[in-house]
């Protein structure tokens, strides 16, 4: 086996990979800038089918996601967009014991029942989904709102019921990635609706969350064109209380061609065009995810170099209970080649976010032979204690 690991270290090319900047200090934010799907590069979004083992629960609204993504897959297959990919690219489900390899998302819907406007139902039915043996593999744990959010603000209890929970429970489970959310947008109750968006928005802000901005990306049509007073399901109003404009979704697919700019597909509450929209966020929101999650800045101290490599390199052999400090860069709990080769990847970049280095900056090519000689080294120091370990 170490000797296999050697070689095939050995067989790594240099190269840097292409991960979109999407990731900065370990927060993430998804919002209606990320609707372009064909912005997503094939190696990205196959890199998230790859690693991430997703819960979603929601009810009525959160669905438009998974609907969303439902019928992404025959509008890609169709070339819709231009897309040009593996036929069923985008198919995904639950993975219930990983024998999918990434062939698809191993995304578990409905993991957990109700949806996150329930408290403390959403809390305890997120520690029971975790803590059960079958459901170890979980890496990112997904809520959803219904319609609570506005009321929550409304009473004070936004923060207690909802955004402290959040933050307790990726203390209590730090080898998964936990996504925010904002409520669906809501005219009917705009004031309230506004300030509880905007709080968890700041909330995330300020404390390097990962947001998936529900409201934002039904505020805006493709076009980048912002309505003040919209509701979910995309009319639009002049102000709070003046009268409908019209419907951005149904004017937007009634001058566009389904199955060339648009989709068919159910999304509760809502047009077809919103559904599309939430879907092509979602697959944002998983590969900024899945480039977030392979991190070999073990000392968090904004580079990639040989001092997280020294990191590694002292936990090397950590099977299970290994924190991403003691250098389990994919967090999978063990330290092991899969993190040394993340390392080796991002050697030289900034905080993991594949935003490379200016050229004077790069490391001295000498620099990184000598900690690749070092590790050879301490490979072949292993492969000795191993052998005399097996001879007795
Ligand atoms: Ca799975
Ligand atoms: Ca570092
Ligand atoms: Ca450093
Ligand atoms: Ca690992």
């Amino acid at each position: 086996m170490q000797k296999v690991f050697v070689f095939s270290f050995l067989a790594i090319g240099l190269g840097l990979p292409s991960i979109p900047i999407l990731v900065s200090e370990g927060g993430i934010l998804i919002d209606h800038n990320d609707t372009d799907i064909t912005a997503l590069s094939q190696e990205t979004m196959q890199l998230a089918k790859d690693t991430l083992h997703i819960a979603y629960g929601h009810t009525s609204h959160g669905s438009q996601l998974t609907d969303g993504m439902t019928g992404l897959v025959a509008f890609a297959n169709g070339g819709g967009l231009g897309l040009s990919l593996p036929t069923d690219f985008f198919d995904w489900g639950y993975d219930a014991d990983n024998s999918g390899g990434g062939a698809y998302l191993d995304l578990h819907d409905y993991a957990m029942s109700g949806d996150v406007g329930y408290y403390p139902q959403w809390v305890n039915n997120t520690t029971n989904y975790l803590n059960h043996p079958a459901h170890s593999d979980i890496n990112v744990i997904i809520w959803s709102w219904c319609g609570q959010v506005s009321n929550k603000y409304a009473n004070g209890t936004l923060d207690s019921e909802y955004l402290t929970p959040m933050s307790d429970l990726e203390t209590a489970y730090p080898h998964v990635t936990f996504v925010y959310m904002t409520g669906h947008v809501d005219h009917w109750d705009d004031a309230d609706n506004k300030g509880a968006n905007q709080m968890i928005r700041d909330y995330c802000a300020a404390n390097n969350k990962v947001l998936y901005d529900f409201a934002a990306i039904e505020s805006y049509d493709p076009e980048g064109t912002f309505y003040e007073f919209p509701d979910d399901n995309c009319d639009y109003y002049a102000s709070e209380s003046g009268p409908k404009l019209g419907n951005w979704a149904d004017e937007w697919q009634n001058t566009h061609t389904e199955g060339v700019d648009w989709f068919n597909t159910s999304a509760a509450h809502s047009r077809p065009l919103n559904g599309n929209r939430k879907a092509y966020a979602a697959w944002a929101l998983w590969v900024a995810i899945a480039a977030e999650r392979l991190d070999a800045d073990f000392d968090n101290d904004g580079d990639i170099d040989g001092s997280d490599f020294l990191t590694w390199q002292q936990h090397y052999g950590l099977a299970s209970g290994a924190i991403h400090a003691q250098g389990d860069a994919n967090r999978d709990t063990a330290v092991d080649g899969q993190d040394l080769t993340v390392w080796q990847d991002t050697f030289g970049t900034i905080g993991g976010s594949g935003i490379s280095l200016t050229p004077g900056m790069v490391p001295e090519p000498g620099c990184l032979m000598l900690t690749i000689l070092t590790f050879l080294l301490i490979s072949l120091i292993r492969l000795d204690k191993n052998a005399c370990s097996g001879i007795k």
